[in-house]
């Protein structure tokens, strides 16, 4: 991979002395003029002050949405939210460490890294990451004193998460107004108190957001299960734990089995399920090298996503000058939950290609190392081809065609993200995945598998270290030996069952590692209410968010570092490790002095609560919590011996090494499942039916947004500016409703609950007429999570069905 930027690398940017100026000449010589914000750039050196208004929708536009990914607009746009975010110098200083061997991991997302060695492989969204963590802005004691709670819940996501970053740690009283400043041993010791006075540890609850480190989620694990429960609700409930459920019974691990360099190597790549122009950006990269090496693509989405289509990688000439590489060959446009049907059609065609031709399947595969074969090919042959048009929206022709492509490739790789995760028959949906990759032998050989693509930078490693509400015996017999104390074997809530909890009044301590529950859960009021039941709730966090203001009875923050911040404890600076979406574990150590000299580390904070949650406790996990804080390789130490595949752990970290955690299918087609075997499964077909004058509505992320961290008011590729609360909505559709374009409308969802249809109304959302199927919609999240409601979930998996909900438009205003 090139490490230059249209002919410069990211570090002559920065250190031309015209400053940034290089701007000028890149975007003058690649045709472009005017892109907004770049004067911004031009004359200052110093971050800007934080936005004053929330977002005012009366200012949004929308033009024609863009027909292809990155390029030097996302440059500039990364640039310019830089420059704002942490003014000019510290810019050059954390843009030029991601992904480095001695730098930090992006907080961004999971996707791997290509190679360490490299300079900086450009990101915009990863850019957008570290600059809204590495900003220069502060919310401190002066802020909570000059706003009340009610004022700030008044706010919208982005006026809160844009104030900046949190420096000491904040209690709310009982009653209180304001939140006031509190001493680090008095609010630790707080939160212990409340640990230790509980009659039954099942009454606290501990979320996770998935860039905690694997050295402090060991920790927090460790904490969780020492006091006595497994209510260890994450943000993976909300996101692939439907990958987890099907991959663990069909092929024995919950994770990928394809590595990077099986990306590149794939004959097929089916990218389902997934925007990775936006939420994977650096995927593109690998994508382009595979297309580069013959590969074919096919993408699978209702909505034609620009990064499907076209990349212009930044950083080759092809890239800036002659309009970039052509990703999709075919472009798949589905109804929203009908891949279960595509994948049944494909392994039909598959198999009755195999009865008329033969040569289709791998037999030697199929018979050594599977199970369940029959059942499978009798269930899919028996399939109406006239459901699987029905359930997709396409004619069995082009369905054929589909799976004609499949039969000619020699090794294909799937990839999926939310597309796939958050429907009510996610499960199923991706054992039928799984059931295509196996007919033809796809699973542990180059090229081939499955490819789960995360979200959160370390969601994977956190689930590997322990943060589970349903954890294996194994790795609690072992946590048992080395801590030498009995863990609770009784499973603990998933997030849908702490909700449930708390909102029925059990839930006495919350506490959430990062995160921003309060907005990223669904049923949004439900879980206010929940919130408002709850004694003590205690946010660790970096930034200011929802979950602050929508509180417990009384409420703590703790402040602590991100991935940029220099972590120093015991007189050295500390690394921490994470581990990608495809298994590779590798360490992260930032540079950037810490917002305050008053805040913590996550591992310091939860060394301190176990040593004070465990204090004089005879039946607590035993270790030296003051030796954990101050060397974080004897957490590592803690981890090699409870966790196979970490055996030194920290020596292999050392000097910036990546190794792979062991993975059975990947490696030796060994299948850790029941039986030994990769299992085939016979899924009954299941698709959304959407009731008369109803839409489908699935909620997803804008351009300008991580999760609930609204970093800024545009959708860019889907041509969306200056505001969020659109409907994006097939233009018959629009019509049919009897509604006009730009109408203003709410969205009510309609559940039918024990006692009959249940409604939630989400207000003011514009009608945007866009190339998506007939009667399904998109908005975003998590302005929309108001209507997801708390009961709708995947089966198996338990995840809120955030790509299906069933809604209604009821009109407000006339057309503006
Ligand atoms: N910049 C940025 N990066 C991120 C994140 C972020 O918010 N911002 N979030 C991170 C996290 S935690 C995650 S989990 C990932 C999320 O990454 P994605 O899964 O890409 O995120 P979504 O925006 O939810 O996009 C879902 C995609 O699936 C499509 N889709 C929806 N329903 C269906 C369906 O039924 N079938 C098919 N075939 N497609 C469907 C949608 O049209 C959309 O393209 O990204 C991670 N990276
Ligand atoms: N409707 C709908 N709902 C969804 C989804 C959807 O597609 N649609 N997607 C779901 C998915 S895939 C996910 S993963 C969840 C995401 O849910 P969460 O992970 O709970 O949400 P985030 O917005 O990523 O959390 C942002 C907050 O994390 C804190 N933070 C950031 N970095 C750190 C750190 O290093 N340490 C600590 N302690 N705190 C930090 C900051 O305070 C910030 O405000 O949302 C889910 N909700
Ligand atoms: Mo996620």
């Amino acid at each position: 991979m090139s490490p230059f930027l249209h002919g410069l690398s990211v570090s002559q940017v920065f250190r031309s002395p015209r400053g940034i100026g290089w701007v000028d000449r890149g975007f003058h010589s690649a045709g472009r003029r005017g892109a907004p914000g770049c004067e911004r750039v031009y004359h200052g050196g110093m971050a800007t002050k934080p936005p004053t208004e929330d977002i005012d929708e009366t200012r949004l536009r929308v033009d024609e949405r863009e027909h292809y990914a990155v390029g030097v607009p996302a440059v500039l746009h990364a640039l310019k939210i830089s420059v704002e975010q942490m003014g000019v110098v510290r810019s050059a200083q954390t843009l030029l460490r991601v992904n480095q061997k001695s730098g930090f991991d992006c907080p961004g997302c999971a996707w791997p890294e290509e190679d360490r060695r490299h300079a900086a492989e450009f990101c915009e969204n990863g850019a957008k990451a570290v600059a809204e963590e590495a900003t220069l802005r502060r919310v401190g004691a002066s802020f909570f004193a000059q706003h009340s709670v009610a004022e700030l819940e008044e706010h919208d996501d982005y006026w809160l998460g844009q104030q900046g970053r949190l420096t000491e740690p904040m209690v709310l009283e009982e009653g209180g107004t304001h939140y006031r400043p509190i001493s680090w041993e008095a609010a630790l010791a707080e939160v212990a108190t409340a640990l230790r006075g509980l009659d039954d540890p099942n009454e606290a609850v501990f979320y996770t957001s998935g860039r905690t480190s694997n050295e402090a989620a060991f920790l927090y694990q460790l904490l969780v299960r020492g006091l006595g429960t497994n209510n260890m609700p994450d943000c993976s409930n909300m996101c692939h734990e439907s990958s987890g459920s099907a991959l663990n019974q069909t092929l024995g691990i919950g994770k990928g089995t394809v590595s990077i360099t099986d990306i590149h190597e794939a004959d097929l790549l089916i990218v389902a399920g997934q925007n990775p122009g936006t939420n994977h950006p650096r995927m593109l990269s690998a994508l382009e090298k595979a297309k580069d090496k013959g590969a074919r693509i096919i993408a699978v989405n209702p909505l034609p996503e620009a990064g499907l289509f076209q990349f212009r990688n930044p950083q080759t000439p092809r890239g800036v000058l002659l309009g970039g590489t052509k990703l999709a060959d075919d472009f798949v446009q589905i109804r929203l939950g009908g891949d279960q049907a595509l994948f049944q059609a494909i392994g039909k065609h598959l198999l009755e290609a195999e009865a008329r031709d033969g040569g289709v399947l791998d037999h030697d595969f199929i018979d050594a190392h599977t199970a369940g074969f029959a059942e499978y090919a009798a269930q899919v042959g028996d399939v109406p081809w006239a459901a699987l048009e029905e359930a997709t929206g396409m004619s069995e022709e082009r369905l054929r065609e589909i799976g004609e492509q499949v039969r000619t490739s020699k090794s294909t790789i799937v990839c999926w993200a939310m597309g796939l995760t958050q429907h009510k028959h996610s499960v199923p949906m991706l054992r039928d995945v799984v059931n295509v990759l196996l007919l033809q032998g796809n699973m542990g050989r180059p090229g081939a598998g499955v490819c789960p693509v995360r979200g959160h930078s370390n969601v994977q490693g956190d689930r590997t270290v322990g943060i589970y509400e349903k954890p294996a015996e194994a790795f609690l017999e072992a946590l048992d030996r080395e801590f030498e104390f009995a863990s609770p074997r009784k499973h603990g809530y998933d997030t849908v069952e702490a909700i449930r909890a708390m909102r029925d009044g059990k839930v006495k301590v919350f506490m959430a590692m990062g995160g921003n529950f309060v907005s990223a859960t669904p049923d949004t009021r439900v879980v206010e209410q929940g919130m408002a039941n709850v004694g003590l709730t205690v946010q660790v966090s970096t930034k200011l968010n929802r979950s602050h203001v929508v509180h417990g009875r009384r409420a703590i923050i703790l402040p602590t570092l991100g991935r940029t911040d220099r972590d120093r404890r015991g007189g050295r600076d500390q690394r921490v490790t994470v581990e990608d979406s495809m298994g590779a574990v590798h360490g992260s150590r930032g540079r950037l002095a810490p917002p305050s000299e008053d805040i913590l580390s996550e591992v310091a904070i939860l060394a301190r609560l176990c040593e004070l949650v465990f204090a004089d406790r005879d039946d607590a996990p035993r270790a030296d919590w003051h030796g954990l804080e101050s060397d974080y390789a004897a957490i590592r130490g803690h981890i090699s011996r409870v966790i196979p595949g970490f055996e030194d752990y920290d020596e292999r970290i050392d000097k910036g090494r990546t190794f792979f955690l062991p993975n059975g299918p990947r490696d030796e087609r060994r299948f850790t499942t029941e039986n030994g075997k990769a299992n085939f499964t016979a899924n009954p077909l299941e698709y959304p039916v959407i009731p008369e004058g109803r839409l489908l509505l699935q909620t997803l992320r804008s351009h300008d947004q991580y999760n609930t961290t609204i970093y800024g008011k545009d959708d860019r590729y889907r041509g969306i500016h200056d505001g969020r609360r659109v409907v994006l909505i097939n233009s018959e559709d629009i019509r049919e409703l009897g509604f006009a374009e730009g109408d203003i409308v709410d969205l009510v969802s309609e559940w039918n609950g024990p006692s009959g249809i249940e409604e939630r109304r989400a207000e003011e959302f514009r009608l945007v007429p866009y190339d998506t199927p007939r009667r399904n919609a998109a908005a975003y999240y998590p302005e929309t999570n108001v209507l997801v409601p708390l009961d709708s979930t995947a089966d198996v998996s338990g995840t809120p069905t955030s790509k299906a909900v069933v809604v209604r438009l009821e009109k407000r205003v006339a057309s503006v």
